[in-house]
């Protein structure tokens, strides 16, 4: 169990009130990419309505993961551990992270993550595999249609500069499913969180999630205070990812965000992380230097999964890339 320490001096950090400000943006209308380049500017996470997926998709895959974490424990366990596709309970990552979640983590674009699945599943894991991919080429779809509004709306040419790399064959994505059981022992009353998944952004371009009605996830603001986000279990949340970050030399920003397990209610999210190919440079686009000098060292994707892995998950990992 991981819990927040103390309230500090700043009650807000420990005692986060839903915030109304969050951009809502409607993917159907017109003048979006306006909205969808502030609003990575400002926050690094919008949500989105009219956003095309199909609710049946959404419910199957919800329906589907249901009944996998409701599995016994020995069962589960056979579809783990970790590393770092597969089944994990409470342990994140390979660096001691920890939180009161349950999830599995699959490749998107090769089998190698149903292995282990289809032991315990039997012939349902083909089923399950059809309402994943089902559910990611919807979802796939529609963040290819976020990342060329933004190159519209941020005035660079070819609009599939950032969606060609979630395209690629190679594109190195991943899907997440996470469970957070309800935790009822603990006492919300001593102004301190338990943990759901520890404070951290993502590392790849853009991040694609969608959340049962159970609440949790909070967002950092730039200056530092964390905010509740009301879920919402029809929209989808969008997050900046590290690599979008670069290749906006900095003017995107990724999001640190987090989520607080709750005392009453399970919450099931499931996520899709568009990540580039292994072998792509990272590195800000030429129009957006803006005649100044790249914030960043270059890197490949390959380089900067190699420092991630070795990272804890509340670590700046763009840290070691940052020119002085
Ligand atoms: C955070 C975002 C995604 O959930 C994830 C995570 C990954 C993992 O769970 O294996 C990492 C974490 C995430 C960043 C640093 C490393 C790797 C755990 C960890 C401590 C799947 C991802 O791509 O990076």
């Amino acid at each position: 169990m991981v819990v927040l320490s103390k309230p500090a001096l700043h009650k807000s950090k420990h005692c986060p009130t839903f915030f109304p400000g969050v951009p809502l943006i409607d993917l159907s209308k017109p003048d979006s990419k306006t909205q969808l380049v502030k609003a990575c500017e400002d926050f690094g996470f919008f949500k989105v309505i009219n956003h095309g997926v199909p609710v049946e998709f959404i419910k199957e895959l919800e329906s589907e993961a249901v009944k996998f974490f409701s599995l016994p424990m020995s069962d589960k366990e056979k579809a783990g551990p970790p590393d770092p596709f597969g089944y994990g309970d409470k342990k994140i990552g390979p660096n001691g992270d920890v939180g009161w979640v349950e999830y599995l983590l699959l490749t998107t674009n090769n089998q190698s993550g149903y292995q282990k699945f289809a032991s315990i599943f039997g012939e349902a894991a083909e089923n399950f595999r059809c309402v994943v991919n089902e559910y990611l080429s919807a979802v796939k779809k529609m963040a290819c249609e976020i990342l060329e509004m933004l190159a519209d709306g941020l005035k660079i040419q070819p609009r599939n500069v950032f969606s060609k790399l979630l395209m690629d064959e190679q594109s190195d994505s991943v899907f997440r499913l996470n469970h957070y059981p309800p935790c009822p022992d603990f006492q919300e009353s001593n102004g301190r969180n338990l943990i759901g998944f520890g404070e951290h952004t993502d590392p790849q371009i853009i991040s694609v999630l969608r959340s049962n009605n159970t609440s949790g996830l909070q967002i950092s603001l730039k200056d530092g205070n964390w905010i509740s986000i009301p879920p919402d279990q029809n929209s989808f949340f969008i997050n900046v990812g590290d690599s979008l970050q670069v290749m906006t030399n900095g003017r995107f920003k990724s999001v640190r965000h987090r989520v607080v397990a709750n005392s009453s209610k399970s919450r099931l999210s499931m996520i899709y992380f568009g990540g580039p190919p292994l072998s792509e440079k990272i590195a800000p686009l030429p129009s957006l230097m803006e005649g100044g000098d790249s914030l960043y060292k270059e890197f490949t994707w390959f380089e900067y999964k190699k420092s991630a892995y070795k990272s804890r998950l509340a670590d700046n990992r763009l840290g070691v890339f940052e020119k002085i």
